[in-house]
């Protein structure tokens, strides 16, 4: 089994180069610095405080957060709410992660979500339960199909500069700058989207709650050359209607990237002074209350008294026994524990290669879509303006689009040798199960393989050795030794003859007196 996992790795190695090579074209410069954005985040299971409040953010309308979630809206009829950063982001690249539930116990659900970064918090308003008029960017998850074109639930993202109204008869259609169709209503598991702002190119990828794997995440939508504010609010919105869904925000969380070579200002510098003073505060007032609670936890168990941190006795003993006992069955594991651990790396491996695979298609397929789209609008332009004109960078334009298009097959091309290289392997961890009469097959069909080079080496010997028709002689005999005639032969062949028959008849007469005596 291990050895037949070997070439498994092995292939997994070859596949990778032209992985790496193709991530390399895609993402041009080197990966952003990446940083947690703690107040610009909330995430479970204590989400919320004492008071009711989310720390770090604002919560409007019919929003009601939790302990593990914010409930944007209930599936009641006509329903808005949404949750906002309580302060500006400062910093002018990011990527937010945000884990939501929509769920409605109704084939079709309204109105939808939506995920904002916008100039000013958009509290309240039309817009799935959001402020219009918006500068900024909103990401926009639309349940309810107002313009009956059967494209709902589906992903819309639309830019505005503070001016534009939002088209809510269309689902945004006219003013979408990117979009994809996801079913994301009702899943198993929760919905995952990933929203990257990094040098002026938003990526929406979403994981559609198929899955409860974290980083499986599909590619929907990309805007280039997109100008947001520097700085902004984040925000969540959501809205009902006729028709209601909840809708649930479990996660959100916000990471500044850098690009390399900048530095990123350090937490320290952002905290002003004030905040430093009243978190010293809050603190020294926790180290307090925390001493208090020893002192009298020692005064009414005076039996348990002893080594520092030894505080619950019996306990923590217990507890650390387990740890201990734990770390034990870490450290050893059986043969076939291993062999099945091995595999199963292998399996997740080959799947997270082919899912990133599936993704980089994905977005060159997007792209050829753009190209395609731009040189049929562009032949239209052609064909209705002025024939006359149409020469020489008509011409030019082609040629690129032509380059661009061989180059892109070009990368097709490497990407589906991996995908070979890929499907090569998992069928030889497919096979791993039957892996008995796999590896005997395999040692037969190796010796007759063998044995097949070895018969053809001979056979080339032969050949080159015998060049031309002319046959191999063989090498002549020595000359018979002249010292025994013809005459001699036979005279002393007689003399044979002449003995045996001569014992022949001694011995019939030998036997015939023995006979007499019985
Ligand atoms: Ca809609
Ligand atoms: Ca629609």
């Amino acid at each position: 089994m291990v050895a037949l996992l070997a070439p498994l790795v092995l292939l997994l190695a070859l596949g990778r180069p032209a992985i790496s090579g193709a991530q390399a074209t895609e993402g041009a410069a080197a990966a952003p610095h990446r940083r947690f954005e703690y107040k610009y985040s909330f995430k479970g299971p204590h989400l919320v405080q004492a008071d009711g409040t989310v720390p770090f953010w604002v919560h409007t309308g019919n929003a009601i957060p939790s302990a593990d979630q914010i409930r944007i809206t209930t599936s009641l009829k006509s329903q808005k709410g949404s949750v906002w950063t309580k302060t500006k982001s400062i910093f002018q690249y990011w990527d937010v992660e945000v884990t939501f539930r929509v769920t409605g116990r109704g084939r079709i659900g309204a109105d939808g979500l939506a995920i904002w970064f916008t100039e000013e918090q958009g509290l309240e308003g039309p817009v799935f339960g959001a402020a219009d008029k918006w500068n900024g960017v909103g990401i926009f998850f639309d349940s309810f199909d107002n313009d009956a074109k059967k494209n709902n639930p589906g992903v819309v993202v639309v830019g505005n500069n503070g001016k534009l109204l939002y088209d809510h008869q269309n689902d945004g259609s006219t003013q979408a700058l990117a979009s994809c169709q996801r079913d994301f209503r009702n899943k198993p598991y929760p919905v995952r989207v990933k929203i990257t702002y990094y040098q002026k190119t938003l990526t929406v990828l979403i994981n559609n709650g198929f899955t409860p794997d974290k980083e499986d995440y599909e590619f929907c939508a990309k805007v280039e050359d997109m100008v947001l504010p520097s700085q902004g609010y984040f925000g969540v919105s959501a809205a009902t209607g006729g028709l209601a869904d909840d809708h649930d925000v479990l996660s959100f969380l916000t990471f500044q990237l850098t690009e390399p070579g900048k530095e990123a200002p350090t937490p320290d510098a952002e905290i002003p002074q004030k905040d430093k003073e009243k978190y010293q505060e809050e603190f020294e007032h926790f180290q307090q209350e925390l001493d208090k609670k020893k002192e009298e936890f020692q005064r009414e168990h005076p039996d348990v008294q002893g080594q520092p941190g030894n505080y619950y006795g019996g306990a923590w003993i217990e507890n650390k026994m387990n740890d201990w006992k734990c770390a034990a069955d870490d450290v050893f594991e059986t043969v076939s524990d291993r062999e099945l651990r091995q595999i199963f790396e292998g399996q997740n491996r080959i799947h997270l290669e082919i899912k990133q695979l599936n993704r980089q298609l994905d977005m060159i397929l997007d792209e050829q879509r753009k190209y395609v789209s731009a040189v049929t609008e562009e032949i239209a332009k052609r064909g209705a303006g002025f024939p006359g004109q149409q020469g020489q960078v008509f011409q030019q334009e082609i040629e690129t689009v032509v380059k661009t298009q061989e180059e892109v097959i070009r990368q097709v091309k490497e990407i589906r040798n991996s995908v070979t290289d890929a499907l090569r392997s998992i069928s030889g961890a497919q096979h791993a199960g039957s892996a008995g009469v796999y590896e005997t097959t395999q040692h037969f069909n190796d010796i007759k393989e063998h044995l097949h080079v070895v018969k053809r080496d001979i056979e080339h010997l032969v050949q080159r050795n015998t060049p031309s028709s002319e046959k191999q002689k063989c090498p002549e005999l020595p000359p018979f030794p002249s010292c025994l005639s013809t005459m001699h032969f036979f005279i002393f062949v007689a003399v044979q003859t002449v003995l045996f028959i001569g014992y022949v008849m001694y011995r019939s007469q030998q036997e015939a007196a023995a006979k007499k005596f019985f």
